[in-house]
């Protein structure tokens, strides 16, 4: 398949309320959304950068310039036997990979679309629903993350997560586990631990987490495995883990005890995916993390959640947790049981609202073959 036209929007989609954790503050998504035109075929993706690079490398301004430059060039180059051809094409290109993930998702959509078939990654999927929770940004006090996990288990999720930093970790934690004694909770720290801090976030393990995800550096897998004996808690990586090698290094130094699959992180679907079966192989299990994506962004990753190996809920919320209005025309609802639906149309499964998306794009680009 050779593809035709390349288009590129940065968008700014606000959240129904900022979003914030140990490193950033957040009022909306600054995605960049990716239209692509191949023998009439259109298909859609999205690199779900941040404003800012403060969770990975990346932010909207790197991702634009380095899709423009190097990454939609090169592809335009290429000529595609099936969508694993994408991630090597980009080998050169050092980093990067919300920028490539971007172009990548958009490819499986534009091959499941060509063969009128729903998105390929997820025909091995074992479930029709992916379970799911809620992230929970930090709030300014105790009583109100109380009223805010309140209302997200008022809407049926039945997981939450827990923005942690120093000063906002062991009172926030214990004060939601003694309000609801059986929530499944976890907890995040987006990196902002050291390895002595051990015996602090020890201090978590009375309050059965079902995990306790990034404490250490953002690029570090040595000094977790150090860590991980000093916790009762399960111990997650996210940032960490940003290719199949990465995950592999940390199943080998016994670094983690479960691994956050995020495909923008790791460039892609194929690497996401061969991330899933080199876990499930070495029996570790995975689990669904999110990027406040749009609703484009968010179809690709309730399919691959429901892939078998993703055995915890994922952080992939209805989308009218992160937005008052999305820019698909059908945005998931949570079932009754905590779970969305995994769409089964042709692609991916986004309708895009194109009306709302030119509302809400700040600039386009685009380039043909
Ligand atoms: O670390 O998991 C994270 C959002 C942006 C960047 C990093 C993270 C998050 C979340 C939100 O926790 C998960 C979601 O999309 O609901
Ligand atoms: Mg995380």
């Amino acid at each position: 398949m050779h593809i035709n036209r390349i288009e590129l929007r940065k968008v700014f989609l606000p959240y129904v309320a900022p979003f914030e954790t140990s490193g950033w503050r957040e009022q909306g998504s600054h995605a960049i959304i990716v239209r692509m035109e191949a023998e009439d075929i259109v298909a859609w993706g999205e690199s779900p950068v941040g404003e800012n690079p403060f969770y990975n490398e990346e932010n909207q301004k790197t991702a634009w310039t380095i899709l423009q430059d190097y990454l939609a060039p090169m592809l335009l180059k290429t000529e595609l036997a099936s969508p694993w051809d994408v991630t090597p094409a980009f080998a050169r290109v050092r980093g990067n990979r919300m920028a490539k993930a971007g172009l990548e998702f958009t490819v499986w959509d534009l091959f499941a679309r060509a063969h009128s078939a729903a998105w390929p990654a997820c025909s091995a999927a074992r479930e029709r629903r992916a379970e799911v929770g809620v992230s929970v940004g930090i709030q300014q006090d105790i009583p109100t993350l109380l009223k805010v996990v309140g209302a997200y288990l008022d809407d049926g999720y039945t997981r939450i997560k827990l923005k942690i930093k120093p000063g906002w970790d062991v009172a926030p934690t214990r004060a939601v586990r003694e309000t609801w004694p059986d929530l499944r909770l976890q907890v995040d720290a987006n990196s902002i631990y050291r390895l002595e801090d051990g015996p602090h976030l020890a201090e978590l393990d009375p309050f059965n987490l079902l995990l306790v995800e990034q404490p250490l550096a953002h690029d570090d897998i040595f000094d977790h495995a150090k860590l991980k004996p000093r916790l009762r808690s399960p111990l997650c990586l996210d940032e960490s883990i940003v290719s199949p090698d990465h995950a592999r290094w940390a199943i080998e130094l016994q670094a983690c005890d479960i691994i956050n699959i995020k495909p923008s992180r790791i460039g892609g679907l194929g690497d996401a995916v061969k991330i899933h079966d080199m876990a499930q192989a070495a029996g570790m299990a995975v689990w669904h993390g999110g990027m406040l994506e749009t609703g484009i962004g968010r179809t690709i990753n309730v399919a691959l959640a429901s892939l078998p190996n993703f055995t915890l809920p994922g952080d992939i919320s209805a989308n009218d947790r992160y937005f008052k209005r999305d820019i698909v025309q059908n945005p998931f609802t949570l079932n009754a049981d905590s779970t969305l639906t995994v769409p089964t149309g042709i692609g991916h499964g986004a309708i895009v609202d194109e009306d709302y998306l030119d509302e809400v794009t700040l600039d386009r680009w685009e380039i043909s073959a």
